[in-house]
């Protein structure tokens, strides 16, 4: 069956794609395009065309699998540029997304309509490119640069309603879409409506071309987050030629600047990146066909930080949900929070009022427990300590529906151990939201070891449909995030005592890319929460015990690892700290060395590599991607490095071995001795992306 079907409605020509799941703009489908295109230009009984894809969307873009290839003519430009030498009216129908390419061959037509539930956007930055087939042109000429860079620099769509405000689309149709479309076009024919190429299109651009400083200030305020990419300052530039040289010639610098990106390593490890996402929501062995419990109904138990963020991500994706608390303060507290929250959301313009409110009304705030036996799934988030997860999950599982998913928030107790204070471990799991939980979109899913196909598979499912992004990990200390975690706190502290200052770790580590480091993330956190955490495992940490025994648990009391003012985050070093490192030094015999930047992300980045591999070898975790999905989602991992393993693979798995022995050798801590599956593969010359190539069936 051909992916590219013409067909004809009397005089209208309907240009079918058909290449499921999203109508990618694969190679085949790009030549069946200019096929059907020159036959509906060729044949004179067509008076007009419209452009329409079969299945559960719009042609979301071009073919990211095709990027690692070099590029195979007939390119997506000339597609459109046929398109647009036609003459006749070409109306784009849209349903479920067009975006990418789909939305710059949209932008190719002369008319753009769309189902009400349609969305539109330029996602490219997300891969680490920028839109090469024009519509860093002709988007500018359609809506005006102040709405197309925003669009262009976040990557994220928009809904049909403001695509039609912004004047990207021309008409919204109810019912059948196709056929709304053809007569759409009819009209077109009949009433004689002028045909305007986009790209010829210039009024919207003059006022922003008067005034170029306007133009900087857009671009200095659209491009807050993008520190470290290259993507986005080419994506400016791009725009930037839309208002200074003709269409034709801007095209070309885009080309160039499109090739460029799409060989270079950042949009490589965010094309990884893409796919990995999708791949971690795979089990290797539960069937695709498992069928997940229905799910209509949540509830949460405990609503402090971590179950209000919970039930706040219940509520934005329209699932009600009962917020339970032991006592009436304590849930006034939470519910307090949530609303606040909801309320500087939609102070800073992220959210409608209406809107605030709907979700608030799904959020049901009880001190009774029992209203768990409403719920399809329950989030327990109590305090982390086992015996009182026990009682709750005794409670529960006297109280909750037979079918009921039973999942617990802990961040590093036994799953297994939580599944067994009840008669049914196969509903019992972990679902590990990151804070705050409304925002973080990494979600551990902790598969017991009786936890059933089904039950992964609805956690899975309502953790994509509530916009997290799950990774299925197994039960051990610290699961997968937490664990690696640990091995870069030890080797950080150890830096301290051998010569580095916070600050100066810090700093390395945000130069690699991280948004923050080690020591100001505790502050973050609170250092009192792993000070909590180490005493109950008889774990020891130099420094920050210290800092904790003198009431320094970080921003909540104005001193950690640094200082912060009043209503401040910014941190400040502090001399005290500094005194107090270099005492602990003299008291260990230590004598302090400067440590340079490259040692310090060495010795921040390697052991959790190595924790990594062992992570692996025990299927702890089923994929490398799954360890890099886990860190960019929920630590912070610059996406534009592709995750700690991906990296490593980069970097080189013998010199990293190597790396890990010196280091083992300096700090007699045989837990940085390369773990066996990594200096296996060192020796092999080979990667971790070797340990799933060969699993990988080659895509068509
Ligand atoms: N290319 C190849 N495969 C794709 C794909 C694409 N563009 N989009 C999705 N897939 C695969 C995906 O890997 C998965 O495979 C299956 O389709 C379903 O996807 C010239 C340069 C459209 C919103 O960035 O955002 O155009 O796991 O699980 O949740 O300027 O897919 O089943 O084997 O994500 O319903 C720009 C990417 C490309 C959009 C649907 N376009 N896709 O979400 O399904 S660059 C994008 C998405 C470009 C031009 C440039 C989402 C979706 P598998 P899914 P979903």
């Amino acid at each position: 069956m051909s992916v590219v079907e013409l067909c004809r409605e009397d005089e209208i020509a309907v240009v079918l794609v058909d290449n499921p799941p999203v109508n990618a703009l694969k190679h085949e489908v790009r030549v069946g395009l200019m096929d059907a295109f020159s036959q509906a230009r060729d044949d004179s009984a067509v008076a007009a065309i419209v452009l329409a894809c079969a299945g559960r969307t719009f042609i979301a873009g071009a073919d990211i699998t095709e990027f690692d290839k070099p590029p195979k003519a007939p390119h997506l430009s000339e597609v459109i540029a046929l398109m647009e030498s036609i003459g006749k009216p070409i109306v784009a129908a849209i349903h479920g997304t067009a975006l990418g390419g789909g939305f710059e061959i949209a932008l190719g037509c002369h008319f753009r309509v769309a189902a009400p539930g349609a969305r539109v956007g330029l996602p490219e930055i997300k891969l680490g490119l920028l839109p090469g087939a024009g519509g860093t042109q002709r988007l500018p000429r359609l809506i005006g640069v102040e709405k197309a860079l925003p669009m262009i620099l976040s990557g994220d769509p928009i809904p049909a309603k403001a695509a039609l405000q912004y004047g990207a689309i021309d008409s919204i149709l109810e019912g059948e879409l196709t056929p709304a479309a053809v007569e759409f076009a009819r009209r077109v024919v009949r009433e004689k409506w002028p045909l305007r190429r986009v790209r010829d299109l210039d009024e919207k651009l003059a006022p922003m071309r008067e005034d170029p400083a306007k133009f900087d200030e857009l671009a200095a305020s659209s491009s807050k987050r993008t520190r470290g990419l290259h993507a986005p300052a080419a994506a400016i530039e791009a725009v930037r030629w839309s208002l200074q040289v003709p269409f034709d010639e801007a095209e070309r610098r885009v080309r160039s600047a499109f090739q460029e990106l799409r060989q270079g390593e950042q949009s490589k490890a965010q094309r990884y990146i893409f796919f990995a996402e999708r791949e971690a929501a795979k089990v290797p062995d539960v069937s695709p066909a498992t069928r997940p419990r229905e799910v209509a109904r949540a509830a949460v138990i405990g609503a402090g930080t971590m179950g209000g963020g919970i039930a706040m991500s219940f509520a934005n994706a329209g699932i009600p949900v009962s917020l339970i608390e032991t006592g009436q303060e304590p849930l006034a507290r939470g519910l307090d929070t949530i609303a606040k929250n909801y309320r500087n959301t939609v102070k800073r313009g992220g959210l409608a009022a209406d809107e605030m409110e709907r979700r608030l009304g799904l959020i049901a705030g009880s001190t009774e427990f029992e209203r768990v036996a409403e719920a399809d799934i329950v989030v327990e988030a109590v305090f982390e300590e086992m015996e009182l997860k026990k009682r709750v999950f005794g409670e529960l599982d006297r109280i909750a529906k037979p079918n009921a998913v039973l999942a617990t928030n802990t961040s590093y107790l036994d799953v297994d151990a939580i599944g067994q204070s009840t008669k049914r471990p196969q509903s019992v799991l972990g679902m590990h939201f990151f804070s705050p939980a409304n925002v973080m979109r990494l979600l551990e899913v902790v598969r017991g070891e009786q936890t059933a196909p089904d039950v992964l598979a609805t956690a899975i499912g309502i953790g994509r449909r509530i916009g997290k992004v799950p990774v299925v990990v197994g039960v051990c200390h610290g699961f997968v995030g937490n664990r690696m975690l640990r091995a870069r706190s030890i080797e950080a502290e150890r830096m301290l005592l051998e010569g580095a200052l916070p600050q100066e770790v810090d700093g390395a580590i945000v130069e690699f890319g991280f948004p923050m480091g080690p020591f100001a993330m505790g502050d973050l956190a609170g250092l009192d929460v792993s000070w909590r955490m180490r005493k109950a495992q008889g774990l020891k940490s130099e420094i920050a015990d210290q800092l904790c025994e003198a009431g320094r648990f970080g921003q909540k009391t104005g001193k950690g690892f640094y200082l912060y003012e009043a209503g401040s985050r910014t941190p400040r070093p502090d001399p005290d700290v500094e005194n107090l490192i270099v005492e602990t030094s003299a008291r260990h015999g230590v004598a302090r060395r400067p440590i340079d930047k490259q040692e310090i992300v060495e010795r921040l980045i390697y052991p959790m590599i190595n924790e990594g591999a062992r992570i692996l070898e025990e299927g702890i975790a089923a994929r490398p991607s799954d360890i890099d999905v886990i860190w960019i989602y929920g630590y912070g991992w610059p996406v534009w490095r592709g995750g700690p393993m991906f990296y490593a693979d980069r970097v080189g798995l013998a010199s990293i071995r190597d790396r890990l022995g010196e280091m083992a050798a300096h700090s007699k801590d045989e837990r940085l001795e390369p773990a066996p599956m990594l200096a296996r593969l060192a020796d092999d010359r080979r990667g971790f992306a070797s340990l799933v190539e060969s699993k990988k069936a080659p895509r068509q």
